[in-house]
């Protein structure tokens, strides 16, 4: 059991019985009774009415956490895989893959030649979007050239399910400058794009220069080559000013980051082509003296929220899933030094946060990454060894979820067998239903599209006796998956 603290949207959102609206009304009526049998001071009355009206329950959400495995290092990166599976970097070298439930673990690789300490690693990773297809995995991490200089590169790995292996390791991009600390990394694709975070490797001339990659969030295709409508021709870079940027997640047609501020201004921005962020010249909004005429000369583009004092952002997902209705439409952040899952309100246009609150009854210290599974669990990596690996490895991967909650996406397929048209009843109403249809034998695609979303229907004359697999997905993020037999 844990809640949501502090006051803002969160408590529109969660339904209360009796609800605060019937308290307030009560105290309200019973408050005007006693003022009516002894005349007291109304204004000292009112004072209080306000304060009522102003405070309240605290959003309460059911939520159950359980270890899923323990005794990690460091998992950087936690990405939920097209395969159903938990992929996980831990920041000594080695990448993992793991069945939702915690119950196995495989390492898939291992690469020796990470720079293990302090904020170097192992760090972010990405799959490709059509993993089926190109099993490809990304990832980036330092390494040493032959001068001992600390080097950042993105590496493109094979996945081998036979073997449950990745191999063909490929270079995609490198020669990034690495550092002890402020190296960013964090690694998503949008599209058929990457995009990367690079942080300043401390030293605060790069993010305003265009000739370094640090301090930049860098975009390339997938194969590492430069996109032709990148803002500076032939330059990686998209946009500039950051200073360690540990956090993206793309939602909404929105890319949102975290970046950790200096002493003060830790931040969330939304990332926009061409765009500056201000570091070093301008922490967190353009708000004092030495940093408004940076602003206006530079067109610098301020956060949608910046936190001082600083709590160490860390990864962030976009939440909208209705197993905890509480928290949909909201970014989800992982901290370090604050060591709280936040939730971030976003506002109907998702281009500011309304409210910040912390997820209370989450506790497991500094939190790495999180992400999301289709059913709406929420999963977190934890990071509490000591960063050179010197120690115990003491690191966690949990999940969050509603024990009570049963996904409302129940649909019948009928009729099922069925020579030619089939019909899906959904209750519910979703906007856009995706669909997948492949061969129940051997799981090959057949088919993909959309679904009416009035009258989901499909006509399968066409296809041969045999058993096949519908899996529809909405909007919303939910999935199903349902055996269809066509039998002529
Ligand atoms: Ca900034
Ligand atoms: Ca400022």
């Amino acid at each position: 059991m844990g809640n949501i603290q502090g006051l803002g949207k969160t408590e529109d959102n969660v339904a209360c019985f009796p609800s605060r609206a019937w308290y307030l009304n009560t105290i309200i009526l019973i408050i005007s009774l006693i003022a009516k049998a002894h005349p007291v001071n109304r204004e000292l009355l009112f004072a209080f009415l306000l304060w009522l009206s102003c405070t309240g329950a605290k959003a309460q959400i059911s939520f159950t956490t359980r270890v899923l495995k323990d005794s990690l290092f460091i998992p950087w990166e936690l990405t939920y895989g097209p395969d159903d599976h938990l992929w996980f970097t831990q920041k000594n070298g080695y990448i993992c893959r793991m069945d939702t439930a915690g119950i196995r673990t495989d390492t898939i690789y291992h690469e020796p030649a990470t720079v293990t300490v302090k904020e170097s690693g192992m760090l972010g990773m990405a799959l490709h979007p059509d993993f089926a297809s190109n099993p490809y995995v990304y990832v980036v991490w330092e390494y040493f050239n032959p001068n001992n200089d600390i080097k950042e590169h993105i590496v493109r790995y094979t996945y081998d399910a036979a073997t449950n292996r990745l191999g063909s390791p490929l270079v995609i991009f490198d020669s990034t400058k690495g550092g002890w600390f402020h190296n960013g990394s964090r690694l998503i694709i949008v599209g058929d794009k990457l995009f990367v975070s690079v942080g300043d490797a401390t030293d605060i001339t790069n993010p305003q220069n265009l000739n370094s990659l640090n301090g930049k969030i860098l975009r390339l295709n997938l194969d590492g080559s430069i996109p032709a409508d990148n803002p500076i021709p032939g330059s990686a870079i998209w946009t500039w000013g950051h200073r360690n940027p540990q956090g993206l997640v793309y939602a909404n047609g929105i890319l949102y980051s975290s970046e950790h501020g200096n002493a003060t201004d830790d931040e969330i921005n939304i990332i926009v082509k061409g765009h500056n962020y201000g570091w070093p010249i301008v922490e967190g909004y353009c708000d004092q003296p030495g940093e408004l005429t940076f602003c206006a000369d530079s067109n610098v583009t301020v956060p949608i929220y910046a936190w001082t004092p600083t709590i160490a952002p860390c990864g962030i997902d976009y939440y909208n899933h209705i197993m905890f209705p509480a928290l949909r439409r909201s970014l989800l952040l992982t901290t370090l030094k604050d060591q709280h899952l936040y939730q971030l309100q976003l506002n109907d246009t998702y281009d500011s946060i309304v409210s910040a609150s912390v997820i209370t009854g989450f506790d497991y210290g500094r939190l790495r990454d999180i992400c999301t599974s289709p059913e709406g669990k929420i999963f977190a990596s934890t990071s509490n060894s000591n960063p050179n690996d010197t120690g115990k490895k003491v690191d966690k991967i949990i999940v969050m979820y509603d024990p009570a909650f049963a996904s409302p996406l129940k649909f019948t397929i009928y009729p099922n067998p069925t020579t030619d048209i089939v019909s899906f009843a959904i209750p519910g109403h979703y906007s856009s239903l995706l669909y997948n249809l492949s061969i129940a034998a051997d799981s090959r695609k057949i088919e993909t599209g959309t679904l009416d979303a009035t009258l989901p229907r499909l006509n399968l004359k066409l296809l041969p006796d045999g058993m096949y697999i519908i899996e529809i997905k909405t909007n919303e993020g939910f999935r199903y998956q349902g055996k269809i037999i066509v039998k002529h």
